[in-house]
């Protein structure tokens, strides 16, 4: 493992003004994010769709780190032929690759998954990373409800995602590490806190145990917000006040970045908390994010599958990676989302 370069690729993952873009839609994911806006969901749309994001040239050049793409993705040519992966490069951004095989239920364990993918895991990595991947995503899933989540659960998805973060670390890719505890659910913010703080305690232990070397990883966390059906809803200084706290209290210094996923919070929300936080600061990691919905969810509307949208569609991305950029800098204001995208 050649630390230094793992290093260099997580820091730049992270670099200053800019996150990742999530586009590692499942095939199920994806059908239901195109159900939405009335489009069939083919190999052809999925790459006319995802081509059209990464052909945001500027975009892409100032505020996308890196892209962590969908096993069909990366090996998709653009319309002219071009790779999409060398569409990213071209656009000076990194490509990524999203390696578990989804959160399958856990025996004996009601309302808990699993996330599975661990088998032949080395021999798909030296694949990806012969294709392009620089870095990899891995998504365990944690729910809250009554009696849930089990130490069980959280036991064995930490585990998992240490085992995937060494194969990464020993086949030169970097791991993102994503430990998601769900906003789904009555649930307060406390309660999304005790939980958040036991996973990340419980992984940082798995991580070390597994040998992985932190300074060549990025954490994808939740923030720590109430559940979306709490009836006690709380402002963006809590969430960015207790988020900072839990992480403070968990992650090792020796991480150089966190970059969060939205989650389903609306896509200003998923802005206006991470620049709350960077406002803040006084941390020692960046603190980026790694959006998928709320960086998409405006672009995805505006193009509904028309060529005719497509421009308009590039400039909804750019305004919601524009404004996130301006976010991981604490230098977002609401004013700003006034300007039309
Ligand atoms: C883009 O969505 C990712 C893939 O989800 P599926 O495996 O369910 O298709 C997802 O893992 C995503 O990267 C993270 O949840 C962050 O995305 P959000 O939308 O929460 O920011």
């Amino acid at each position: 493992m050649n630390l230094a370069e793992l290093n260099k690729i997580a820091t730049a993952m992270v670099a200053p003004g800019k996150g990742i873009l999530a586009a590692d839609e499942s095939g199920g994911t994806i059908k239901k994010r195109f159900d939405a806006i009335g489009v069939d969901s083919t190999e052809a749309s999925r790459r006319d769709y995802r081509e059209l994001l990464f052909r945001s040239t500027k975009a892409m050049a100032d505020r996308i780190s890196g892209v962590i793409l969908f096993d069909e993705t990366i090996r998709q040519k653009a319309e002219d032929g071009t790779p999409l992966v060398k569409v990213i490069e071209q656009a000076g951004s990194i490509p990524g690759i999203k390696v578990d095989k989804g959160a399958k239920p856990l025996a004996f364990s009601p309302g808990e998954t699993i996330t599975e993918g661990l088998d032949g895991l080395r021999e798909r990595l030296i694949e990806y990373r012969d294709l392009g991947a620089k870095f990899c995503k891995w998504r365990a899933v944690i729910d809250i409800g009554p009696g849930i989540p089990s130490y069980n659960c959280i036991s064995a998805n930490v585990h998992a995602l240490a085992r995937y973060a060494a194969l990464c670390q020993e086949q030169g890719l970097v791991p993102i590490v994503e430990p998601e505890v769900l906003m789904d659910g009555d649930h307060d913010i406390d309660r999304c806190y005790q939980v958040t703080e036991l996973v990340l305690k419980l992984l940082y232990e798995q991580l070390y145990f597994a040998r992985v070397q932190l300074e060549g990883t990025v954490l994808k966390p939740n923030m720590v917000v109430p559940g979306k059906k709490c009836p006690k809803q709380v402002s963006e200084a809590e969430i960015a006040e207790k988020t900072l706290q839990v992480l403070k209290a968990c992650v090792p210094v020796a991480v150089p970045g966190i970059a969060f996923l939205s989650g389903g919070q609306c896509d200003v929300e998923a802005t206006a908390r991470l620049d709350a936080m960077n406002k803040i600061g006084n941390v020692p990691w960046r603190l980026s994010f790694s959006y998928g919905r709320a960086l998409q969810a405006a672009p995805q509307k505006t193009w509904s599958g028309k060529t005719q949208n497509k421009q308009a569609a590039q400039a909804a991305f750019a305004h919601r990676a524009e404004m996130n950029g301006l976010a991981t800098l604490g230098q977002w204001k609401p004013e700003l989302e006034k300007k039309a995208a």
